[in-house]
């Protein structure tokens, strides 16, 4: 996808501030932070959204959730955070590549939606 702005970070086009990598996924810091920590990881491979997953992604899928919770260890969010991936127009989703925002380094309360 040439176009699309996180295919173009994970291939070095347009800078980020690099979290992780492995073989099958990126993860960096968001531009516009949320919270105190605020990371997007991303699998390499284009995928619009979680609602274009299929059987052929689970493995990525799973160790995109392993590396969440490495990098959760490693930014020192014991205490907790959260994770959140945005699904399309009424979810508010922007970038239409899957996503999991990894954010914490405060409370966030209780409720889910704003
Ligand atoms: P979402 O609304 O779930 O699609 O979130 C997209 C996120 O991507 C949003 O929090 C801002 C972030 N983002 C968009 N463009 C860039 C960029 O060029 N660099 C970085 N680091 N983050 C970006």
């Amino acid at each position: 996808m040439e176009d699309c702005i996180f295919c173009r970070i994970i291939k070095g086009e347009i800078p980020s501030t690099k979290v992780f990598e492995d073989e099958i996924s990126y993860a960096f810091r968001d531009i516009n932070p949320q919270a105190p920590v605020h990371i997007l990881i991303v699998p390499k491979e284009h995928v619009g959204s979680v609602a274009e997953l299929t059987q052929e992604h689970e493995a990525k899928v799973g160790r995109i959730f392993t590396n969440i919770a490495k990098i959760a260890k490693e930014e020192g969010l014991e205490s907790g955070f959260r994770v959140i991936s945005n699904t399309g127009a009424d979810a508010g989703q922007t970038v239409p590549h899957l996503h999991f925002h990894i954010l914490g380094g405060k409370s966030m309360g209780e409720g889910l939606v704003p």
